[in-house]
């Protein structure tokens, strides 16, 4: 059957301060040079897609501070922003594709995408290592990139301090139309917090005894029990096993397969909910140019399964194909 042209917006965003590793800001001109668009035309049909380019930010908040939560300024202004602009993306029909950078900025890509169809609308599919669930009380480290999760969520505003810079900010997202796909290095905090709340998540161990299909079927009943939202999927590539993605600033052992990352994503596409996607923590600086490639390739495999690789009608002339009767 025919099919209609999907729309996509497409938004680098070269921010890496939620983390202490550089590189990370490389990510969407690394995987724009190894073809990221010209895949996408190729394998995925008819798209209609428009470039935003590069996304910046000016730092208006220079003064305000949380303790623990490094670069606290630059998360809250890059975070308004681009909250504006993925609102301003989805607004114009788009599924909006953002390509990190690192994990904090899905504070601005979710709230933004929440603005623009309301919070009773979105539900979110983290697919991730790590839970990213922490306050700034709660964490060791202090990395923005690891709090993500934690900024966003309704249930958990109450934990945070008073958060200067951010009044523009309103913590929009139930847990409740949240899960996870790939947990495999979660704090003790975050541990709490999970079950407290009773976050729905798909760990390792729910892969490996169910298989990927039934997780994420049972992720998308979770999240969307009437499957009526839009999905938002927040991709991190350490969600990969390291031996698929080994160019990435906190690698964990034991993660996906690149077959199962693609799998979560096919199965978002057929559902015709994606709303958006980011993709983060891909860092071109980190390892060999063998393990970057491989790293850039698989995050390209991911996202054109998300917009229907060879689910989509392909046109081609027929002429070229068959030989003449
Ligand atoms: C740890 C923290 C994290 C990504 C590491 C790690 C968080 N829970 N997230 N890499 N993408 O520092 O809070
Ligand atoms: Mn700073
Ligand atoms: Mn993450
Ligand atoms: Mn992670």
């Amino acid at each position: 059957a025919a099919q209609d042209v999907l729309k996509i917006g497409i938004l680098d965003v070269p921010f890496e301060k939620g983390q202490d590793k550089s590189g990370v800001a490389k990510g969407p001109q690394k995987l724009r040079e190894a073809g990221l668009i010209d895949k996408l035309n190729e394998c995925c049909g008819s798209l209609d897609i428009k470039d935003y380019g590069e996304f910046s930010y000016k730092n208006n908040c220079k003064d305000a501070q949380v303790s623990n939560m490094k670069h606290y300024d630059d998360v809250i202004s890059c975070s308004k922003e681009l909250s504006d602009k993925v609102e301003e993306i989805v607004r114009d029909d788009r599924i909006c594709l953002t390509l990190g950078g690192d994990h904090s900025i899905g504070i601005g890509t979710i709230h933004g995408h929440i603005k623009a169809r309301n919070d009773e609308n979105i539900a979110v599919l983290w697919v991730d290592a790590h839970a990213d669930l922490n306050t700034n009380q709660t964490s060791t480290s202090g990395n923005a990139h690891g709090m993500p999760m934690a900024f966003l969520a309704k249930e958990l505003a109450s934990f945070w301090p008073s958060r200067p810079g951010a009044e523009w900010f309103t913590p929009r997202l139930s847990v409740r139309n949240l899960a996870y796909i790939g947990l495999r290095s979660v704090d003790p905090y975050e541990n709490a917090i999970m079950h407290n709340l009773g976050i729905s998540y798909f760990d390792m161990f729910d892969i490996q005894r169910y298989g990927i299909d039934a997780v994420v079927s049972a992720a998308l009943d979770k999240m969307d029990p009437h499957h009526n939202k839009a999905i938002h999927v927040s991709f991190d590539i350490d969600s990969l096993d390291p031996l698929e993605a080994p160019s990435t600033g906190t690698p964990v052992r034991g993660g996906l397969l690149l077959r199962e990352g693609i799998h979560i994503m096919s199965a978002v596409y057929k559902t015709g909910r994606l709303g958006a996607m980011d993709m983060v923590e891909v860092n071109p600086m980190i390892g060999s140019e063998s393990d970057v490639d491989k790293t850039l390739s698989a995050a390209i495999h991911i996202i054109i399964a998300a917009f229907g690789r060879n689910k989509r009608e392909i046109k081609a002339d027929m002429q070229h194909i068959l030989p003449p009767i």
